[in-house]
């Protein structure tokens, strides 16, 4: 049976530094790049509003951070929109504004009116999308998109065409229409995944076959989180050649969202580290903070690096293994973003080395055995419910006291 891919014969293991290159990713193409659409992207999210001041704000912070593109929303879209792209153009950021646009005259016309770096056009490949969205056909797609492609080029501009819904769309469709956009001189193509409904399989294949394709375009990855799968899909994208990578501050988006920066960032920082070399890395948690604040959200829980419990430790095994030595249980180091790690001891499942270490911290000198009968009186404390940092010292230093009685009455 052929798997479709071609594996070299086994030899025995290789040493790292011999492992063939291209072999499992295709060769990079030149700088990958993260394109943050938190101000177009980020703004369908259900509630989402930002003011001016805060889409300065998060593109500012974005800046900082080292994010390549900023994406802004379509300058036709309303007057307040309009003048927004021009304050973030204004603003004279290292990083590229891009509005995204419809492959509408009025629409290409408005945004070239704004002094930004490049358009982002999009138009539904998908039969579900031709149906149902636009009603256009796949050469009336290409009727309507070739000739604003042309115009953006000769208007000096940076372009990419979206096929948006890729991944319901017909191969052969998708292949056609990328063919005419690449001819007209689009400097790259964007493969949404609009539905969030490819596996990183789906993603790594389309992305290869359309990288080998076309070699002299960019390929960018934009991936819905509709089944969970918008940060690994994003990941396949860019092992498979995608040398942009769309996010959002927090994955926010239409419907449950897209790629997170920080999730994809932790992805970066394990497996492509050189990709974050011009990356301010501390930038992260406040940026999340802020756009957290601006739509009165909290940080998910799981959210990768600025989740609250991010780098907290609480069972017994865990506690003592991260207290030796952090990496038994931590693979991002909290520091180089600018962050703590936390030890929770206050619970049911704690453990006597922590303890001891707290309680050493805190100035209370115990034996062994006092260490362990104090871990055991926090474990019966900790059934009646979980202990804050401040209750299990208050709780410490109060059995400290007592045993102090305890002896002195003896
Ligand atoms: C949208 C759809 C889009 C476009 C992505 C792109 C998607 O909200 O307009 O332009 O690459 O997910 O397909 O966000
Ligand atoms: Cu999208």
């Amino acid at each position: 049976m052929s798997s479709g891919h071609y594996l070299p014969p086994r030899q025995g293991p290789y040493p790292p530094d011999r492992i063939p290159q291209g072999w499992y990713m295709a060769p990079a193409r030149g700088a990958t790049t993260i394109l943050d659409s938190t101000l177009r992207e980020g703004e369908q999210f259900a509630g989402a509003f930002f003011s001016l001041e805060q889409q300065l704000a998060i593109a500012r912070l974005l800046d900082v951070t080292g994010i390549t593109f900023i994406e802004a929303p379509s300058p036709i879209a309303s007057p307040e929109t309009r003048r927004t792209v021009h304050a973030l153009c204004e603003l004279g950021l290292r990083a590229k504004i891009v509005a995204h646009v419809r492959c509408a005259v009025a629409d290409v016309q408005a945004a070239l009116e704004t002094p930004v770096s490049g358009l982002n056009l999009f138009y539904g490949t998908s039969a579900e999308l031709r149906t149902f969205s636009h009603g256009r056909r796949i050469d009336q797609i290409l009727d309507d998109a070739v000739p604003l492609i042309r115009r953006i080029r000769s208007a000096g501009r940076y372009v990419r065409f979206s096929a948006e819904d890729a991944f319901r769309s017909d191969l052969v469709d998708l292949l056609t229409v990328f063919d005419a956009v690449v001819d007209a001189g689009v400097q790259r193509i964007g493969l949404p995944d609009t539905t969030g409904i490819a596996t990183p399989r789906q993603v790594e294949e389309l992305v290869r076959l359309c990288s080998q394709r076309y070699p002299h375009a960019g390929i960018e990855f934009h991936g819905h989180n509709d089944t969970g799968c918008a940060i690994a899909n994003t990941v396949a994208a860019l092992e498979a050649g995608a040398d942009c990578l769309d996010v959002t501050v927090l994955g926010i988006g239409e419907r449950n969202g897209i790629a997170s920066l920080s999730g994809l960032i932790a992805q970066l920082y394990l497996h492509h580290p050189e990709l974050l070399a011009a990356y301010d890395l501390t930038q992260l948690a406040p940026l999340d903070h802020f756009v957290a604040a601006c739509l009165n959200l909290t940080i998910l829980f799981n959210m990768p690096i600025t989740a609250p419990g991010a780098f907290t430790h609480r069972a017994c095994v865990h506690t003592k293994a991260v207290l030796r030595n952090p990496r038994s249980y931590e693979v991002l180091d909290p520091g180089d973003f600018g962050l703590m790690r936390h030890i929770d001891i206050g619970s049911r499942f704690t453990g006597r080395y922590a303890v001891g270490q707290r309680a050493a911290t805190l100035g209370l000198h115990l034996s062994d055995d006092e260490v362990y009968d104090l871990t055991q009186a926090l474990k019966e404390r900790a059934e009646q419910g979980s202990l804050s940092q401040e209750e299990v010292d208050a709780f410490m230093h109060t059995w400290y006291e007592e045993k102090g009685n305890l002896t002195w009455e003896r």
